[in-house]
């Protein structure tokens, strides 16, 4: 009698845990506020993403504003790359994008996001943001560019200065 009331009870709390299963799957801009459960880079292990600070970086047609960037070893960033101009336009990083010099949690945009520990080059639409979740680790300068034919030439360049 036991048995049967406990395989009820079961089949009863199934649609629950299938619901709550599929809402974790569901990529969206709620979603991006939780803990991703794949792999990560290890020196995210511990970061409180509650404490995030936002530093929003202008795309222009052609420079970067601020083209001079300071962040600080340890803290969570979320980088906003807005292109405001006119044609699309991208961030290399010449010496910035690598994963001994930021751990790169994710990035995100209104259309979804990816989790990543390691990028070599983010390119942005025209009137369009993408957001880079990352914590320097790596106190120096740090080189990056848009690669977009003529974009470095007319000074579309930047520098990440990593403070302990
Ligand atoms: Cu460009």
């Amino acid at each position: 009698m036991s048995a049967v009331k406990t395989l009820v009870g079961a089949l009863r709390a199934a649609p629950i845990a299938i619901a709550l299963a599929f809402g974790t799957g569901v990529a969206g801009a709620a979603a991006a506020e939780e803990e991703p459960v794949v792999r990560m880079h290890p020196a995210l292990a511990g970061i409180d993403w509650t404490e995030v600070t936002v530093v929003e970086v202008a795309l222009k047609d052609h420079s970067y504003e601020p083209d001079e960037i300071r962040l600080k070893v340890g803290q969570p960033y979320k980088l906003v790359l807005r292109n405001v101009g006119a044609v699309a336009h991208d961030m290399v990083g010449g010496s910035l994008f690598d994963e001994k010099v930021i751990a790169l949690r994710m990035v995100n945009s209104s259309v979804g996001r990816v989790i990543a520990d390691y990028v070599n080059s983010v390119y942005v639409r025209s009137r369009n943001d993408i957001e880079l979740w990352l914590v320097p680790l790596k106190a120096g300068d740090y080189s990056f560019f848009c690669s977009l034919p003529g974009h470095r030439e007319d000074g579309m360049e930047g520098i990440v200065r990593i403070v302990p």
